[in-house]
Parts: C-alpha cells; sequence; structure tokens
C-alpha cells in the first residue's frame, strides 16, 4: 500500500503517513510513504525507514492522507482510499472516502489502529500527538475539549511529548527578531472584514537564520484584529503562501475566493508565480468579494 500525503506537507499529514505505514506493517501488509516532497524543517516527522523512493509501484494500493483534493497529492493519480479531516474535501477517492471532522488527522488514525487489529505502541502514538501538536499550532487553532482528549490518549499511549515540545517550542535568538521585523510589517485592512496583512519577503527566514519549524509557528505568534482575519503572505521562491487565521470569522470563504482552502479558523493558498504586491491585491480582490 502506498501512502500519499499533499504537496508542502506540514507535520500532520507526514505523522499521519508515518503512523498509518507503520500500523499496515504492523498488520502484516507491505505499505511505503511515497513523499518526494519533504521540506527540510519538516525532516525529522518523516522516519527513513517509512519512505519509499520514487513512484508508487503500479500494484499498490494507494491511500491519501491528510489532503482536501485530488490535485494536491504528491503523486496525484487515482487513489483507492482517502483519509482526510478537512471540512472542504469533497470526496475524491475511488473506493473509500474516510472524511471526518477532527482536530488533526492524525486523530482519525486510532480508529484504523482498532480495525486492523494492531497496538498503538510509542512510535505511533509519539506521530499522533505530533501531528495533532502541527495542526492546533501548539493547542492554539481548531482546539477544545476533543483535541485535549486526543492529547491525553496519545500520551497515555507513551507519546513522546517531551521531545516533542522541543521540536515546536524552542526559539532562537534570530526568531524573535524575524517576529520583531515581521510585526513592523504588518498593515491594516479597514473594511466590513478587518484583515490583518502581514507581508514576509523570501530572504527573511534565512536571514534571521530560523531553526526548524520557527516559521511554522508563525501565525499562533501575531494576533488577528478584532473580529477579523490574519493574512501572512510569505513570499517562496516560486509563489506565495497565504497563512489565514482567525479566532471568531470563518475564513473558509475568503480561503476559496483565493482558491485554497482549509479549516474554518486556520485555512490558506499557495499562489505560484506571484510576487507580494500581486499577492496582495489578490486579497484585497478576495476580501471585497466576500464582504459582498
Ligand atoms: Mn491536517
Amino acid at each position: 500500500m502506498a501512502i500519499i500525503p499533499h504537496r508542502l506537507p506540514d507535520v500532520d499529514a507526514l505523522g499521519s503517513a508515518d503512523a498509518l505505514c507503520r500500523m499496515l506493517r504492523a498488520s502484516g501488509r507491505w505499505a511505503a510513504v511515497h513523499a518526494p516532497e519533504v521540506p527540510a524543517i519538516f525532516d525529522w516527522a518523516l522516519p527513513a525507514e517509512v519512505r519509499a523512493d520514487g513512484a508508487p509501484p503500479d500494484d499498490a494500493l494507494r491511500i491519501a492522507i491528510d489532503t482536501a483534493r485530488q490535485d494536491r497529492l504528491q503523486w496525484p493519480e487515482a487513489v483507492s482510499l482517502s483519509i482526510d479531516h478537512h471540512e472542504d474535501n469533497p470526496g475524491f477517492a475511488r473506493v473509500v472516502d474516510w472524511v471526518a471532522p477532527a482536530p488533526s488527522c492524525t486523530c482519525l488514525l486510532p480508529a484504523v489502529a482498532e480495525s486492523l487489529g494492531v497496538p498503538v505502541d510509542t512510535a505511533v502514538a509519539t506521530a499522533l500527538y505530533r501531528g495533532l501538536v502541527g495542526d492546533t499550532e501548539c493547542f492554539r487553532v481548531n482546539v477544545g475539549g476533543e483535541a485535549f482528549a486526543w492529547a491525553a490518549w496519545f500520551a497515555e499511549r507513551g507519546a513522546d511529548c517531551e521531545g516533542t515540545a522541543d521540536l515546536f517550542w524552542s526559539r532562537s535568538a534570530g526568531f524573535w527578531a524575524y517576529l520583531s521585523a515581521v510585526e513592523k510589517g504588518a498593515r491594516e485592512l479597514e473594511g466590513r472584514l478587518p484583515v490583518r496583512v502581514v507581508p514576509i519577503p523570501a530572504a527573511w527566514p534565512d536571514l534571521f537564520d530560523l531553526r526548524p519549524y520557527e516559521n511554522a509557528l508563525l501565525p499562533a505568534h501575531i494576533a488577528a484584529p478584532d473580529g477579523g482575519v490574519l493574512a501572512i503572505l510569505q513570499e517562496g521562491r516560486s509563489g506565495v503562501r497565504f497563512r489565514l487565521r482567525s479566532r471568531r470569522v470563518d475564513v473558509l470563504p475568503l480561503a476559496h475566493a483565493l482558491g485554497g482552502g482549509g479549516h474554518p479558523q486556520a485555512a490558506g493558498v499557495v499562489l505560484p508565480g506571484v510576487s507580494l504586491d500581486e499577492a496582495e491585491r489578490r486579497l484585497r480582490a478576495a476580501v471585497r468579494q466576500v464582504q459582498g
């Protein structure tokens, strides 16, 4: 079985893939994760022993993980099964789509272990816990009783919470300097839907010598405006990545207007080939569209 996460995979996608692979192997099946794209900052989230090189074998059953749309998969051909927690997943698997709302995709996997009749060992519990920490941005978004209950469940099964805390929580001097520079560049868009725009030039993460995962934690440190949306526009080598966050406003309509998706409190999109200025123009147009 070939497990395929989405492009630009995050810790939830990689942790879900890692855990699912271990469960399938424990049940006596051949399984591997086919993820040619793993960002260097998340290399720790997908151990070498579950990775496979190249395309999935022709006779492998393909399983999509943590992915809302088929064309977002690292291998975008048809899949037989799909396991995902995104509310806006339309269902694209040939055989079974298992799409259920959950704080992270890893929260769906204990049920898979149960149906396969395999235990959740410490390696699996750690991968599941890491996915939950990643998708809730260290228990700050999509968080509540359900997320805490899963955290407790993973911890009870031996998840390495301390090690995970080190991976996610340590901050370098460069990070604080980066955050300070990022804050200075923030602007407010006035309107019925207040939007705080935070543009970040491509050179900055290297300039400030960020550590693994620090950039991904950025949204947790920047406040959204009252009753409004935080929009972080991060310039990369090939375009601009939008991260949209809010505590009280559903950001999905705005994400959809930009061609993206995600969750009501945390959504995003990557627009290839656009500059920061163009990204901001597109954001303003999308805001006008959702304000009606
Ligand atoms: Mn996820």
